[in-house]
């Protein structure tokens, strides 16, 4: 294993013990796309019997966790999540977050804003002063795509479609380069209100409630 997967599985575990003592026979939990989601799906199983069922973030986690037999329910059925551990692909030490660099930021927000508390994990490389070194996602309506970036340059960005990718929602993804993220709950605010996107990758205005940080001197929990 890489030195940076043993971050990541670190923190993976660390999670599974950080939700232990708070699980219960009818919990349902909120599990995300990644990775270091991924390490700590797999660890997930060991616990299937503490817990009723996960909504997931994305079609492959679902699938990854129900190879491991913990039953995927539609979020529309559920009224409250446990807890969302989900991985990021940056963090500030307000834990205010970029993610989406794989993509599923929407379904992220969703499974976020349903959820009780959100645990992020993650290693070391993502913790940063400043968000914006990782090119900011934004999920848009495709027809809305040429709109939106042009929008996205009047914020001081510079947006790059990446080619290839449409989401599990069905549609496409800017990547918002030469970001210096000073205020990311106004940042995150303003992108929302551009006609034609459905969501944006910060999540300030409902930062992580925890973040698990795997370090060359152990996990850190930074609340
Ligand atoms: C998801 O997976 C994302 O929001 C983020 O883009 C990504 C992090 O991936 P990894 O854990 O592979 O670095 O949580």
């Amino acid at each position: 294993m890489s030195p940076q997967d043993q971050l990541k599985h670190a923190v993976a575990r660390a999670a599974i013990e950080y939700i232990k003592p708070k699980l219960t026979p009818d919990a349902v939990l909120g599990i995300g796309t990644g990775s270091t989601a991924n390490f700590f799906i797999d660890m997930l199983g060991e616990l299937k019997y503490d817990f009723a069922a996960a909504v997931a973030s994305s079609d492959a986690s679902a699938q990854r966790l129900q190879t491991l037999g913990i039953e995927v329910l539609d979020c529309n059925a559920v009224s409250e999540l446990l807890v969302y551990v989900d991985g990021a692909d940056e963090s500030n030490p307000n834990l205010h977050l970029i993610k989406g660099g794989g993509a599923a930021l929407t379904r992220e927000k969703i499974v976020c804003a349903v959820a009780r508390e959100f645990v992020c994990i993650a290693d070391e490389s993502k913790w940063v002063d400043i968000l914006g070194r990782f090119p900011l996602p934004v999920e848009v309506i495709p027809m809305a795509r040429s709109f939106v970036a042009r929008e996205l340059v009047k914020l001081g960005g510079a947006p790059v479609y990446r080619e290839g990718v449409i989401t599990d929602n069905g549609n496409v993804i800017l990547d918002v380069h030469n970001l210096q993220i000073l205020n990311p709950v106004e940042l995150e605010t303003k992108i929302n209100q551009i006609t034609g996107v459905v969501a944006n990758g910060l999540f300030a205005i409902k930062p992580a409630d925890v973040l698990l940080l795997g370090t060359k001197e152990g996990v850190k929990v930074i609340r």
